[in-house]
C-alpha cells in the first residue's frame, strides 16, 4: 500500500466560505472555523482581522491611533470569490477556502496568502503565510541586525536586553512588527500589530513563503500600499503617529558616560566643552545620580544641590537628561515604593502578591505603566527632577529587563482595562513606560518640549521618544551595523534614533572613535557613551588630531541645523526618515542593497553619507543615478556608478545631491542661543529641479502648534532660486541671507528680484584643515575648499525672493 501523508492533522487554516456582510467601512466573512474582517482604512490601508469562531479580541491597540477614513469602497461577488475595490487597491478574497491577495487597482499582484495555508493555528499560534514572489525583497522591521535586505533571514520581536550583542543577534530591545516588501516595480507594507512575541520569516530555511507568526492573540495586520516607499511610511505612521517637534538642543551633540559623578565631574566635561570650542549641548547622569540606585532620588554626598548644578551648567548652555529605571526598589519607607505599593501600582502575580525580581537597587517592584493611573503617578514623581532643572529623561531597562532576563509569564498587567499576561504585555511596556514618561514631563515643564530617550519601544514609540539602540560595542562592525538600525527604524517610522558613538562596550581606538564621530553627526540622534569602567572616551581623550576631527563635524552639524531642524519637520509632518536608507529613494537599483554599498544613506533629501571602516583609507563606494557634489571640493561626480574613494580618516565621504539646497548658519556653543545666530547660508547645489521646506520656530516650547512658526519654500531651477514669502507669523531670528551658488563660474552674473546684483567669490571651507600632527600619517593634500564659490548677499524679509544666475 502506498505511504498516505497524514494530510493537514495539525495545522488549521482558514476553511471555507459561508456568508459575508458588509457594515461601513468593514466586510465581514464567516467561514466554517472562523471570522475574517477586512477593514478599509483608506484607498491604500487594509485592515485584516482574522480569528477563530470561538475567539473575541477587542481588538485595541497601542500603536494604532488612526480610525477607518469612510472613503468609498465596492464589495463585488463572483461564484468563488469576493473583491473589495477602493481607488487604488483591489483585494481578492478566494471563497474555497478563503484566501486573501491584493493587487494595485490596474491589476498588478503585490502579495497574495499561500494558497494552501492563509492564515493558519497551531495551538494558540497563529501565522500568515504569504507566497514568495520572484526576487521579493524585505526592508524594514525597525531596530534588527543583519542586512539591509532581510530576504532568507527570520526575527523575533521579543523586547531584550542584549548587552553587547553581535551584529546579527535577535532580538535585541524594540519591537516594530512592520515591514516593505519589494519586488519587480512594485513595494507595499504590512504592519502585524500584535503585542506577543512575534515572528517573521523572510523566506527564511524556505524556499515556499514568508510569514508573520504570533504565539497567541488576533491575526491583526495593515496591508498598505504606496506607489512608493516613502508613501509607504507616510501611511504606516498615519496609523502608528509621528515625531512631535523635538527640542532644538535636543538635536545637538550630546555627552554621555556610565557614570559623570560626583558633580564637578559634570561640570568638568562641561567647561572643557567650552574651553576646547567643541560645541555640545547635553550632559547625561546615568545611575550613579541616585541615592542607592532609587529612582526619583539625588545622591545626597554626589549631588547635594542639583538644583544649583543645574542652573550652573544651563548658564553654560547645556541641559542634563537623567536616567530612569522602571524597578523600584522594595525598601519600606521609600516614598516612591511605599506610595506606589499603598495604591497599588505595581505589577502583580495571579494571586495578588506584588511581583520583584533584581536590577540595580536590588529586589524591586515595577509599575504597570499599562494604567492610566499609574502612568499619571509615574509621571507627578518626575518632579523632584523638573523642580531642580531637568528637561531631559532617558528611560532604560524597559523591556523591562532583570537579572536573569526571563520574567515569569503569569505575571498580570492592567492593559488598559483589558488584562494581560506578560506574554501580551512585555512588548509594549517600555513604551507605555515612555509613554509616561513623556506625559510626565509635557505636564511638569508647563509648555515647554522634555526630550525623552527610551531602549524599548513598540510600533507607535516615535510619538513619545527619541531611540537609542543600546549597549553596542567599540568595532567597526558595530558602527556600521549601528548605521543599519537606526536606517531600519527609519523605514519603520522612527526617525529620530542613533547609536553610542564610541561604542558603549569595549573601547575605540582613537582611529575610530574619529570616524565614529563624524559619522555620528550624520545621525539624528547624536551622542557618545561609553561603559563603567572603560577608558575617557570625550572627543578631546583621543589626542589632538582626533579632537580636531571632531570639532570639525560636530560644527559642521550645528551649521547644518537649519536643514535638519526642517528635515525633523518633514519627519513630524509625513513619517518620513531623517538617516534615509537608500532603499527610499532607489528602491529598484539592486546595487543599494549589496554588502558593500547596503550602509550608505542620505541624511534629510540631500547629503549622501558613505561610512568608512577605520581600517582604511581606500574605500568602494557606490553612488546612486543622477549627478553628485563631493561636499568639500565640489567636485562633481556622475551617479549610476562605483568609485574608489581616498578616505583619509579626517574627512568622512559627504556628497550633495545636484538639485539641492542646504541651509546652513554658523556654528554655535550650544543651540539654546541660536537666536543671535543672523546670517543664513543657502547653498544651493543646481542639477535637477527641487524644493525644500524651511521651518523654524521657537525650539522650546508648544506655541508652534497654535501658530508660532513660519515655514518658506525654497525651489530651485536650473538657473534659479524662488524663495516664498513665509507662512505663519513666528519672527525668525535670521536677519541677513548669504546665496552659495554651486558649480557656476565666479563671472556670472547674478540678479536678485530681477535686478543686477553684486557678485562675490571666496574659497569656503565645510571643515577645517587637522593639524599635521602624526610624523607618520599626512593628512590629505588635495585641497578641502571649494574654490571661488559665488554668492550674493541680501537681508532677510518675509516677502518672496528670487535669485537669478
Ligand atoms: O545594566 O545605566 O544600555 O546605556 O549606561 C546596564 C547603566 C544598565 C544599560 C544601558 C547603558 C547604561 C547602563 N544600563
Amino acid at each position: 500500500m502506498a505511504h498516505q501523508h497524514r494530510k493537514g492533522t495539525f495545522n488549521k487554516s482558514v476553511s471555507q466560505y459561508i456568508s459575508h456582510q458588509v457594515t461601513g467601512q468593514e466586510l465581514r466573512i464567516n467561514t466554517e472555523n472562523s471570522q475574517v474582517r477586512i477593514i478599509v482604512y483608506d484607498h491604500s490601508v487594509i485592515r485584516f482581522r482574522i480569528a477563530k469562531n470561538e475567539e473575541e479580541h477587542s481588538g485595541f491597540s497601542y500603536a494604532v491611533i488612526a480610525e477607518p477614513s469612510p472613503v468609498n469602497f465596492t464589495v463585488t461577488e463572483e461564484a468563488d470569490c469576493l473583491f473589495v475595490l477602493t481607488d487604488l487597491l483591489k483585494i481578492k478574497i478566494d471563497k474555497f477556502p478563503v484566501r486573501i491577495s491584493a493587487f494595485t487597482k490596474q491589476g498588478e499582484l503585490l502579495n497574495s496568502d499561500d494558497k494552501a495555508f492563509g492564515t493558519s493555528w497551531l495551538g494558540h499560534e497563529v501565522t500568515t503565510y504569504k507566497k514568495l514572489q520572484a526576487g521579493e525583497r524585505f526592508i524594514g522591521l525597525g531596530e534588527k541586525t543583519g542586512g539591509l535586505d532581510r530576504r532568507g533571514k527570520a526575527y523575533v520581536n521579543w523586547n531584550s536586553d542584549n548587552f553587547a550583542y553581535g551584529v546579527d543577534d535577535d532580538p535585541i530591545y524594540l519591537s516594530t512588527p512592520f515591514y516593505i516588501g519589494v519586488h519587480g516595480h512594485q513595494n507595499y507594507g504590512i504592519f502585524f500589530d500584535n503585542s506577543h512575541k512575534t515572528t517573521f520569516s523572510f523566506g527564511c530555511s524556505n524556499d515556499r513563503f514568508s510569514y508573520f507568526q504570533a504565539e497567541d492573540g488576533e491575526m491583526n495586520y495593515y496591508f498598505i500600499w504606496k506607489p512608493d516607499v516613502a508613501g509607504i511610511i507616510e501611511r504606516y505612521t498615519w496609523l502608528t503617529g509621528r515625531i512631535e517637534m523635538p527640542p532644538l538642543w535636543s538635536l545637538g551633540f550630546q555627552q554621555c558616560r556610565y557614570s559623570y559623578y560626583p558633580y564637578p565631574e559634570v561640570l568638568n566635561a562641561a567647561r572643557t566643552f567650552r574651553e576646547k570650542d567643541i560645541p555640545a549641548d547635553v550632559l547625561y547622569l546615568d545611575i550613579h545620580y541616585m541615592d542607592a540606585y532609587k529612582v526619583f532620588t539625588w545622591h545626597p554626598e554626589r549631588f547635594p544641590h542639583p538644583e544649583a548644578l543645574m542652573k550652573e551648567l544651563k548658564s553654560m548652555g547645556f541641559n542634563v537628561v537623567v536616567i530612569l529605571d522602571p524597578g523600584v526598589k522594595k525598601e519600606p519607607g521609600y516614598s516612591a515604593y511605599d506610595d506606589g505599593k499603598e495604591k497599588g501600582h505595581f505589577v502583580k502575580y495571579p494571586d495578588g502578591a506584588e511581583f520583584n525580581a533584581q536590577v540595580w537597587p536590588g529586589w524591586s517592584a515595577f509599575p504597570d505603566f499599562t494604567k492610566e493611573e499609574v502612568r499619571d503617578w509615574w509621571g507627578k514623581q518626575m518632579n523632584v527632577l523638573t523642580n531642580n532643572g531637568i528637561e531631559g529623561f532617558w528611560n532604560d531597562m524597559n523591556e523591562p529587563a532583570a537579572w536573569g532576563q526571563h520574567l515569569p509569564d503569569l505575571i498580570e498587567f492592567d492593559y488598559e482595562g483589558e488584562g494581560g499576561t506578560h506574554k501580551k504585555s512585555h512588548n509594549v511596556y517600555g513604551m507605555q513606560m515612555a509613554r509616561s514618561t513623556y506625559e510626565g514631563g509635557k505636564t511638569l515643564l508647563q509648555g515647554k518640549r522634555a526630550f525623552v530617550l527610551t531602549r524599548a519601544g513598540y510600533s507607535g514609540i516615535q510619538r513619545y521618544a527619541a531611540v537609542w539602540t543600546g549597549d553596542n560595542v567599540s568595532s567597526d562592525e558595530h558602527m556600521l551595523a549601528g548605521t543599519r538600525l537606526v536606517n531600519s527604524m527609519g523605514l519603520t517610522g522612527i526617525p529620530f534614533a542613533g547609536n553610542d558613538v564610541g561604542g558603549f562596550a569595549g573601547e575605540a581606538t582613537p582611529e575610530l572613535f574619529a570616524r565614529w564621530i563624524a559619522l555620528g553627526a550624520f545621525s539624528p540622534f547624536f551622542r557618545s557613551h561609553s561603559m563603567v569602567n572603560s577608558r575617557d572616551s570625550e572627543p578631546w581623550s583621543f589626542g589632538e588630531e582626533v579632537e580636531d576631527i571632531s570639532r570639525n563635524y560636530i560644527k559642521l552639524r550645528y551649521r547644518l541645523m537649519p536643514y535638519l531642524y526642517s528635515v525633523f519637520f518633514e519627519a513630524s509632518q509625513t513619517g518620513m526618515a531623517v538617516s534615509r536608507s537608500l532603499a527610499i529613494d532607489y528602491t529598484f537599483d539592486s546595487n543599494i542593497y549589496s554588502d558593500p554599498y547596503q550602509n550608505q544613506y542620505l541624511f534629510g533629501p540631500s547629503i549622501l553619507v558613505i561610512p568608512v571602516e577605520s581600517t582604511r583609507e581606500l574605500h568602494k563606494a557606490y553612488f546612486p543615478e543622477g549627478t553628485w557634489y563631493n561636499l568639500y571640493t565640489d567636485k562633481i561626480q556622475h551617479g549610476n556608478r562605483e568609485e574608489i574613494l581616498i578616505a583619509s580618516k579626517e574627512l568622512q565621504p559627504l556628497y550633495v545631491k545636484a538639485g539641492s539646497i542646504l541651509l546652513m548658519q554658523q556654528s554655535s556653543d550650544h543651540l539654546l542661543n541660536v537666536k543671535e545666530l543672523e546670517r543664513m547660508e543657502i547653498h544651493v547645489y543646481p542639477g535637477a529641479e527641487t524644493s525644500f521646506v524651511y521651518y523654524e520656530d521657537d525650539g522650546e516650547t508648544y506655541d508652534y502648534k497654535t501658530g508660532s512658526s513660519l515655514s518658506r519654500t525654497f525651489e530651485l531651477k536650473s538657473n534659479s532660486l524662488r524663495i516664498s514669502a513665509q507662512t505663519g507669523n513666528y519672527h525668525s531670528h535670521f536677519k541677513n541671507c548669504r546665496v552659495f551658488i554651486h558649480g557656476i563660474k565666479p563671472d556670472s552674473a547674478v540678479s536678485l528680484n530681477a535686478m543686477s546684483s553684486d557678485v562675490e567669490s571666496i574659497d569656503y571651507r565645510f571643515v577645517e584643515p587637522v593639524s599635521d600632527f602624526d610624523p607618520y600619517h599626512k593628512p590629505p593634500g588635495e585641497p578641502l575648499e571649494v574654490k571661488d564659490l559665488v554668492y550674493v548677499d541680501f537681508k532677510w524679509s518675509e516677502g518672496e525672493v528670487v535669485v537669478h544666475w
